[in-house]
């Protein structure tokens, strides 16, 4: 199975050795569950002001918005445990009992059993120093239900792109393969070589790089977000944004402002969470 938002060229996934996978766990203890240090992190939302925005990828076109806010950072798993705790939500991986995670290696993603949003790798992992990393293993379904309980909603595409953006129009014809140096993605060549450069293999805690020109962080890297919109008439899949920790220039250059990430709604991946905007 092909992680949906991974794009990028075809790649035969092979079963990684036990042995293989270990040796990627032990680089990993930089990135994934690292003790930040203490800091408190503010809730707070954006303000995007009502205009006509030029978005786009590779063509231009005119996003007419009303004004709205959007979440300054990603969900962290505090804020969702927050959400569960007062609703007893059960989230789609927890109902499958199985979701998709990357354990390194060239597997690609693997569905594994036991792996849920409070075990973000599998049996035997947890977030217990992870609370302020965003929360992954999420489903669009369970975006929206933590949306609902919050009095928000998800940002729809144009919405997460015009915020993304910031106010700078985009450039077309000048997409940068490289990884930005200045987000969590990943660095060097995918799967033989992670070099960490920007010190996370997994996920980072939100606001660990610096804001775009609106004050938003991790717009580009970390996780992939859900949008409220579907990517295509036929429905089937709803849209994601900003590239995420797995993305590497040669296997998922999605890391930009205008790239259309797909998925199922109902597939919980751990490099997908989300933020949410609320209509002013
Ligand atoms: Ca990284
Ligand atoms: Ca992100």
């Amino acid at each position: 199975m092909r992680n949906w938002l991974a794009v990028a060229g075809a790649l035969v996934a092979a079963l990684a050795t036990i042995a293989g996978s270990a040796a990627w766990f032990e680089r990993d203890t930089v990135g994934w569950g690292s003790a930040p240090p203490p800091r408190r992190i503010a809730d707070d939302m954006v303000f995007v002001p009502a205009g006509v925005y030029t978005i786009g990828d590779d063509q231009a076109r005119q996003a007419k918005l009303a004004a709205f806010r959007i979440d300054r950072h990603e969900v962290t798993n505090r804020q969702f445990a927050d959400f569960v705790r007062a609703t007893a939500y059960v989230t789609t991986a927890e109902r499958e009992g199985s979701a998709w995670i990357y354990r390194g290696g060239d597997a690609d993603w693997s569905y594994v059993r036991g792996a849920d949003w409070r075990h973000p790798l599998g049996p035997g992992s947890d977030i217990d120093r992870a609370r302020e990393h965003p929360v992954v293993l999420v489903s669009w379904y369970d975006a929206n239900a933590y949306a609902r309980w919050a009095g928000q909603r998800l940002p729809t595409e144009a919405e997460w792109e015009v915020a993304a953006r910031g106010g700078v129009p985009p450039q077309f014809g000048t997409h940068a393969n490289a990884a930005p140096a200045t987000t969590n993605v990943w660095q060097g060549h995918w799967p033989q070589r992670n070099t960490l450069a920007d010190g996370f293999f997994y996920t980072a805690p939100v606001e660990s790089f610096a804001p775009n020109r609106i004050g938003l962080y991790d717009m580009i890297g970390n996780v992939w977000e859900w949008t409220a919109d579907a990517y295509d008439t036929e429905q089937t899949l709803r849209v994601a944004r900003g590239g995420s920790w797995f993305c590497s220039a040669n296997y998922c250059a999605a890391y930009r402002e205008g790239f259309r990430g797909k998925s199922p709604p109902d597939h919980a991946f751990n490099n997908v969470g989300f933020r949410c905007a609320i209509s002013e």
